[in-house]
């Protein structure tokens, strides 16, 4: 076959396609305080930026066609707010919320900050410090809670060393579930209908983070007493940090009914942690995941955890945060494309029928485990045939870069 268009093709591409790339709240698109609200702090600099309000970032991201925020405890009441204070700035918060119709689908809890974290949460070898880890996250969950979140979240950014002389790594599993568990049961106690997800990254700001990947919190899920409650929270950065594929991971995740949140950003392999607008490295990579993601018809919240570059202003902000829900919704189209594109999907019906019947190693039986032994295979002519992926990913690259 060759990749040269017919008629049909030709006057299609010359009329014009309608497309309206707005984001509205049913898109589920969901951003941090922390994010919108980041001030270009880095390790080499200071802000940049002035600390934008909680109620601000609210009204800003409602007129951008967001469906709520995230936050932190902190992010939202500072460390050391007296509780009268606490009352009046979750007060005026939901005041914005209510004015926006912005909701507050998930929260979560700040234990990286505070100094007193410093050798990590649920895994510091101190074990006072464990403890207000569990006490400053019922609080955090009660508010969470008061703010209609249904997902609560757990990156363990401390949770780790830079010297395995530190810690013994068998103990801080043991910890961080005994963590786990005792949150689930506190949930459970208040009646609260809060589920768990757990946000694996490899390093940063420890030198490495126990729990690093997603197969690892899988397999450490199954292993809670409560393993329905709890699932994850993957991001591209943490798995391209790994070196991973990360829709792979997501994937997995899915399949295992365990996708409960999603943190969606950039990244550059090999390098710190970025935060990069969505989409704007991996193109490919970020186009694959929505594409899983979409014919998923995944339900849950499409949450951008990154920033805007330091270079910017307060309005580059706000063109990160118009820019990441754009990109999502243009692959959201790439991926209607490319699921309606006859040559492609006659290339991926072809592969798939590829030796006949898809049930043809049945079902272990002591008949079918004899006939399987005994079948002869025309190994030379599968030896031999190609699988034409060359130009499956060419065709797939052709939608990408707009000329297909
Ligand atoms: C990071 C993490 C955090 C978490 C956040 C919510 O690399 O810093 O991705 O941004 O997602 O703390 O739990
Ligand atoms: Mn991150
Ligand atoms: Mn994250």
């Amino acid at each position: 076959m060759c990749l040269a268009p017919q008629d049909d093709d030709i006057i299609n591409r010359l009329t014009p396609m309608p497309t309206d790339y707005s984001p509205h709240p049913e898109h589920h698109f969901t951003f941090g305080l922390w994010t919108v609200g980041n001030v270009g702090r880095d390790p080499f600099g200071d802000p940049v930026r002035a600390a934008l309000s909680p109620t601000r970032i609210v009204q800003q991201l409602a007129s951008l066609g967001a469906y709520g925020v995230n936050l932190h405890d902190n992010d939202l009441v500072p460390r050391d707010a007296s509780a009268t204070d606490r009352d009046r700035i979750v007060r005026e918060f939901k005041n914005a919320l209510a004015d926006t119709g912005m909701k507050v689908p998930m929260a979560t809890t700040n234990l990286f900050g505070d100094p007193v974290f410093r050798d990590g949460a649920f895994t510091s070898n101190d074990a006072r410090v464990r403890a207000y880890a569990l006490q400053k996250t019922m609080h955090s969950i009660d508010l969470g809670v008061e703010l209609g979140a249904e997902t609560y979240v757990f990156w363990g950014g401390r949770e780790g060393v830079e010297t395995n002389a530190a810690k013994d790594p068998q103990e801080s599993i043991k910890w961080f579930r005994d963590a786990i568990n005792f949150l689930c049961e506190y949930v459970r106690a208040q009646g609260y209908t809060l589920k768990f997800a757990l946000e694996p990254k490899p390093n940063e700001p420890r030198g490495d983070i126990f729990l690093p990947t997603i197969g690892h919190m899988l397999a450490f899920i199954y292993t809670l007493d409560h393993p329905d409650m709890v699932g994850l929270n993957p991001e591209v950065a943490h798995d391209t940090m790994a070196g991973l594929d990360f829709s792979h991971g997501v994937a997995q995740a899915l399949e295992a009914g365990k996708l409960f949140h999603i943190d969606l950003n950039a990244q550059k392999p090999g390098r710190f942690d970025q935060d990069l607008r969505f989409g704007s490295e991996d193109l490919k990579g970020a186009f694959f995941l929505v594409k899983l993601i979409e014919d998923a018809k995944w339900p849950g919240m499409r949450h951008f955890d990154s920033h805007a570059y330091r270079t910017e202003d307060e309005q580059g902000v706000w063109d990160f945060a118009a820019g990441s829900m754009r990109t999502y919704l243009i692959l959201k189209e790439k991926v209607a494309h490319f699921n309606a594109d006859a040559d492609i999907q006659s290339l991926r019906d072809e592969l798939r029928s590829r030796g006949g019947n898809p049930h043809i190693v049945p079902k272990f039986s002591a008949l079918s485990g004899r006939e399987l032994k005994g079948r002869a295979f025309d190994l030379d002519t599968m030896r031999a045939q190609g699988y034409a992926y060359e130009r499956l990913d060419q065709l797939t690259m052709e939608i990408l870069l707009g000329v297909r």
